[in-house]
């Protein structure tokens, strides 16, 4: 194939991903903020199934690091760069900064297993950057249920 028709074809398609993921505003849709030295909220609570999207919104890079020990029994391990372990992580941070989220840039989890996921950002420990992210039973058939909770809370 000739490599230069095959470029110009590609330039086309290169630039839309561009305008997509860089070129656009900072993402809106998100469910936890990066500021300073802040996970925002802090404590986030969700159903089994979710998947939760960090948002980088601070001009330091910072890293969404699960703390290993402390994952529900049979949760997947998650950590920005897609670690398979909190000693990868740290390690690849200690090296080159690995797993670093940048200005405007996301990391996403599904969240399986209930339980409760505290998780970290390695640069800012000694900050006490880190949060939690609470996961409960259930799916969206369940917003029924939800509802009678709160019916039950206003009758008590
Ligand atoms: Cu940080």
């Amino acid at each position: 194939m000739d490599r230069r028709a095959f470029l110009r074809a590609a330039v086309p398609t290169a630039a839309v991903g561009l305008a997509g993921c860089i070129g656009g505003s900072t993402p809106t849709d998100y469910d936890v903020g990066m500021g300073a030295k802040e996970f925002r909220p802090e404590t986030l609570e969700v159903t089994a199934g979710t998947t939760v999207t960090w948002l980088n919104t601070n001009k330091q890079g910072h890293t969404v690091t699960a703390y290993e020990d402390s994952l529900p029994d049979g949760a997947d391990y998650f950590a920005s760069g897609g670690f398979d372990s909190e000693q990868e992580a740290r390690e690849a941070w200690g090296n080159s900064s690995g797993g670093t989220i940048f200005e405007g840039q996301t990391f996403e989890h599904t969240f399986e297993v209930a339980g409760e996921y505290p998780y970290l950002c390695i640069p800012h420990e000694r900050g006490g950057m880190a949060g939690t992210v609470v996961v409960t039973e259930g799916s969206a058939t369940e917003s029924g249920t939800a509802s009678t909770d709160a019916t039950a809370d206003e009758t008590n």
